[in-house]
């Protein structure tokens, strides 16, 4: 298994969980009501397995707006901070230099930059500095208007170019190659075909030669596939198939998936590492 230098290894593909600290995710109760919220969450994927707890404060659904700065910093620090005292990985899904600085004086150990260093050009230098893990994950644009870039001849090919370019460019700012993750981002610029081609030939992007993040948990792709009359399944019902990409990406050597409950997607990834260890 691929292992990023500062992160746990234990042997199997990690499961990431995830506390989005937007502001209808816990509660209306104000700010320490929020960020006690968030910690609460963290701590439970914790309890149900999860190997290290991702935060963000800043929706990417396709069509979402961007929030401000301050508005970021004050929806994810103090849920970083509060994790990360009680000894949990922390990382911080972020798009923006001065986050990531902050996130990582609160104790995180991972950057998880959806944009790999195209949205902020103070990234790159930022992460060459920190000295902790880095997610580059594939992105064409913000989400205001991605899915009008999701436009390929072949996707595994492009995507896996796209992501190599986004390393050669990470490495040349002078970040580790021990402490880069990639990311094939599904559902970002993707239409679903183009997420499954991805999933499918999942081992192109891990012969990039790093480590390899999926995030598949209840998005779109996952939400067609088991539409019915009514239209698509509802977000909070794609937990079975969310489960199956967690053992299936693990198989096909994904270093982590990335999930919103931890409990069966660990469960899930044991089963792929038990199944693997046979071969
Ligand atoms: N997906 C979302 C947010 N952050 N980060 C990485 N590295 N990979 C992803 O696929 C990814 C991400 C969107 O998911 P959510 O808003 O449903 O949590």
């Amino acid at each position: 298994m691929p292992v990023v230098v500062g992160l746990p290894d234990p042997g199997r593909c990690l499961v990431m969980g995830v506390v989005n600290t937007t502001p209808d995710s816990f509660s209306d109760g104000g700010l320490l009501d929020d960020a006690a919220a968030g910690v609460a969450h963290g701590l439970q994927l914790v309890a149900d397995g999860a190997d290290l707890v991702d935060v963000g404060g800043e929706s990417t659904r396709p069509g979402a707006e961007r929030v401000d700065e301050a508005e970021e910093a004050r929806r994810v620090l103090p849920v970083v901070e509060g994790l990360a005292e009680q000894g949990v990985v922390v990382s911080v899904d972020t798009m923006r230099a001065s986050i990531a600085r902050a996130a990582v004086s609160a104790g995180a150990r991972l950057v998880n930059d959806v944009s790999g260093g195209l949205a902020d050009p103070d990234m790159v230098p930022a992460m060459a500095d920190l000295g902790v893990g880095y997610v580059v994950m594939h992105w064409r644009g913000h989400s205001t208007d991605m899915q009008s870039r999701a436009v390929y001849g072949d996707v595994v090919a492009e995507v896996r170019s796209e992501l190599e370019e986004r390393v050669a460019a990470v490495l040349a700012g002078g970040v580790s190659p021990e402490r880069l993750i990639v990311d094939p981002g599904l559902g970002f610029a993707k239409q679903p075909q183009h997420s499954w081609a991805l999933l499918r030939s999942l081992e192109q992007i891990v012969s990039i030669g790093y480590p390899v993040l999926v995030g598949a948990s209840r998005k779109g792709f996952l939400g067609a596939l088991l539409s019915d009359e009514a239209g698509a399944r509802p977000l909070d019902d794609r937990e079975d198939a969310t489960t199956a990409v967690s053992a299936l990406a693990a198989d096909r050597g994904a270093w982590a998936v990335r999930v919103h409950r931890a409990r069966a997607s660990a469960d899930a990834v044991r089963v792929a590492a038990a199944c693997g260890a046979l071969r």
